[in-house]
């Protein structure tokens, strides 16, 4: 057993929305003072945490000048010289102003499509400047509470265009940056585009450069839609689209929670930590890149509860680590792989040369198949007893 530190190597990082939530919900207002992004880099990086994420907004305010914009940019450039901390990843707020209350790349209105593209092309400036190897593409605000109100064809034609244009964009500026696409059911749109993960990996394929986009997940985004997150992971994976991914919590379908990483479906955490460390039994890939929390303390906490908060997200994602490892390691586990078969759906149904007049000329016997035990309970109660420490 660990004593669950993070370190640099684990690659955590949290967006500066995160901890430097204040609390505002559509009930209330602030409970906790802002956040000054020198304490944010600090406090995570003394927390083992490696890169902190942001929005153009959550660093820069929407409407600062240019002379206080560079300030602002040098202090933050020495704040993570001091810190150590990088940015693995940049993204745009296209949703609080009221010039994005009927979208932004998808907007009706041309103009505020215009001015989207132009502030996340600014954005991204900033970003490859920074370093930043992902840029996140959230659009909550494209989408509709009326059906009639949005074509959605149109709607898509122009969130590719948009997507492709930048795609140009950052291949002529020789930017090392690839795109991932947030998909979200809704919230705070009534119905929001590019629902879940399917949702946007089909769209990905419509792009003139798919292969510079991919997907961020976010847990609690597909448990809203009653998604199994960790299955839609998988077939990220399988598509090799898993450019970025949202850690958080959430208790099934409702409001968005962005509980801390672990709390809400604890097994789907753990099948997930799993999934991530492990890969896929075919020798698929698991994932290596930044594992990002995009959580926030409830509004019940102070400051101190907020870095309780943000530890807790660390600490769970290895607690569940350090779980996965033991569980893939115990001999009655891989017994019970075998007897479940688990393996065997690797091998192709039909073997070389095979056609389906094979099978046509061969004898089953389906009442027996019918009746054979498939032992998943067996080793989904070890999986359980892993993920509890009852082994
Ligand atoms: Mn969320």
């Amino acid at each position: 057993m660990t004593d669950y530190t993070p370190v640099k190597a684990d690659k955590f990082a949290f967006g500066l929305w995160t901890v430097g939530w204040q609390g505002v919900d559509p009930f209330g207002g602030a409970t906790r003072d802002p956040l000054d992004v020198g304490e944010a880099l600090h406090k995570l990086s003394d927390m083992g945490a490696w890169g902190l994420t942001f929005h153009d907004d959550d660093l820069i305010p929407f409407g600062t000048d240019v002379p206080e914009r560079e300030r602002i940019i040098s202090r933050f450039r020495s704040l993570l010289d001091e810190t150590g901390m990088v940015v693995p990843m940049v993204t745009t707020n296209l949703f609080s102003h009221p010039v994005f209350k009927e979208g932004g790349l998808t907007a009706n209105d041309r103009q505020v499509r215009r001015f989207s593209l132009a502030k996340v092309r600014r954005n991204i400036d900033l970003a490859a400047s920074l370093g930043a190897k992902t840029y996140v593409v959230w659009g909550g605000r494209e989408g509709s509470e009326s059906d009639v109100a949005k074509d959605v064809p149109s709607a898509l034609n122009r969130y590719a265009e948009g997507l492709n244009t930048l795609c140009e964009y950052v291949t002529e500026q020789g930017y090392d940056i690839k795109f991932a696409l947030e998909p979200k059911p809704n919230e705070p749109r009534g119905d929001i585009l590019l629902p879940t993960i399917g949702h946007a990996i089909a769209f990905i394929d419509r792009l003139a450069y798919p292969d510079m986009v991919g997907v961020n997940p976010e847990v609690g985004h597909e448990e809203m839609a009653s998604m199994n997150f960790t299955q839609g992971i998988a077939q990220a994976l399988w598509s090799g689209k898993l450019f970025h991914i949202d850690l958080n919590g959430q208790k099934g379908p409702r409001f968005d929670q962005d509980l801390r990483f672990g709390s809400g479906n604890i097994k789907g955490a753990f099948s997930l930590v799993d999934l991530l460390e492990h890969g896929t039994l075919d020798g698929g890939p698991g994932y290596d890149g930044p594992k990002h929390f995009d959580f926030k303390a409830p509004r019940t906490e102070g400051p101190e509860g907020v870095w309780d908060s943000a530890a807790g997200c660390m600490r769970n994602y290895l607690i569940f680590r350090e779980r996965a490892r033991n569980f893939r390691a115990d001999p009655r586990v891989q017994e019970a792989l075998l007897e479940a078969k688990v393996a065997e759906l690797a091998v192709p149904t039909l073997a070389p040369g095979e056609t389906l007049d094979t099978l046509r000329d061969e004898s089953y016997d389906p009442d027996a198949l019918g009746k054979r035990e498939v032992y998943i309970e067996r080793l989904d109660q070890l999986f359980m007893d892993h993920l509890l420490g009852a082994v």
